[in-house]
């Protein structure tokens, strides 16, 4: 399939538009971009079609770290869920603004010599190919869920993470196989999951965190983002108690500079509703990493002059906030 717009949305790129403009920058920008494969869609590992799974990575070089360190990393993933369009092309749009600012804006010649940025632009992309249609699709497209041609198949892979999977008795998830939150089989059943919970592992494979409750709070440095729509939302773990995390008022303090920026309420995910199996349960729970989740915007079918009069732009100094103050640990 070759990639037709989005009806009615054109600013929204398709998952074959997003591939060939990622694919596009690191042709343009050989010294600052360049694309992993870093895993395979559901789909693709059944030999049934499918996307490989590609990672931007942006960072000029040809540099270093602080005194010659690893360079501190920003994670950032986006359409985990098929339908939350907005949300890979704001990612091109942060990629585009620190590539074309290299050499000319301070700040995105500042982050792309000392830090690395790493975009995995379409989490989801079996599920997205369907969404592209109309459809209001969430999960991904794995048929041995609910029923092989159902449009209620597939899992949720934000509800299919290792850590916390499973453990709010059902409140934060579902164990029916055609629900939207369906939890899937067990932890990291699916391969779109395994290939997140792969690419932060390896991001931070010094790094292991706050797995017990009462740990000692872990090293927050470093920044995973997960990116969704709708609600104007910037939340923190965890979603599956109300209990604040071991660094709750350092996610608290970062959440509301995020907030600060991009105009969202900043909250603890429970204060949504509860969630087990999340991705940012993982990257904080698992390695200390600070984890957000962003809702963008007001609709899953956002229009496009909002999208560019207010989303973007809003959200764009957000993320470029997230990729400067990467490097420092979180302390209140
Ligand atoms: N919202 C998120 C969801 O997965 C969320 C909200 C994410 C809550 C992560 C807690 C942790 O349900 C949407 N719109 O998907
Ligand atoms: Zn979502």
């Amino acid at each position: 399939e070759s990639g037709e717009s989005i009806p009615n949305y054109p600013c929204y790129e398709t998952v074959e538009e997003t591939y060939a403009a990622a694919q596009g920058f690191t042709t343009t920008y050989p010294k600052l971009a360049s694309w992993t494969d870093v895993g395979d869609s559901w789909e693709k590992t059944q030999g049934t079609g499918g996307y490989d799974m590609g990672v931007l990575k942006l960072t000029n070089k040809d540099t270093t770290g602080p005194n010659g360190e690893a360079k501190p990393k920003l994670f950032v993933n986006s359409a985990i869920h098929a339908r939350e369009y907005v949300t890979a092309p704001l990612m091109l749009a942060f990629a585009n603004k620190l590539l074309t600012g290299y050499g000319k804006d301070a700040d995105a010649t500042w982050i792309l010599d000392h830090h690395e940025v790493h975009l995995l632009l379409q989490t989801n992309p079996d599920g997205r190919k369907k969404a592209e249609g109309g459809l209001l699709w969430r999960k991904n497209t794995n048929r041995n869920y609910c029923g092989a041609n159902s449009n209620s198949r597939g899992a949720d892979l934000n509800r299919n993470f290792s850590f916390t999977w499973n453990v709010t008795n059902g409140q934060g998830s579902s164990g029916s196989a055609c629900a939207e939150t369906y939890r899937g089989p067990s932890a990291g059943s699916e391969p779109e999951t395994q290939t997140v919970e792969g690419y932060v592992r390896s991001l931070w494979a010094d790094r292991r965190g706050p797995n017990n409750d009462d740990a000692a709070p872990a090293d927050t440095s470093g920044i995973h983002l997960d990116i969704h729509s709708y609600s104007q939302l910037v939340l923190w773990p965890y979603g599956f108690r109300t209990k604040a995390a071991p660094n709750g008022t350092a996610l608290q303090t970062l959440g509301r500079k995020f907030a600060y920026f991009n105009g969202y309420t900043p909250e603890q995910s429970i204060g949504l509703y509860p969630t087990d199996g999340t991705s940012d349960a993982v990257s904080y729970g698992e390695l200390g990493v600070a984890a957000f989740t962003f809702e963008l915007g007001t609709s899953f079918f956002q229009s496009c002059s909002t999208y560019e009069s207010t989303i973007k732009p809003d959200n764009l100094n957000a993320l470029m906030y997230a990729a400067k103050v990467v490097r420092t640990p979180y302390q209140t």
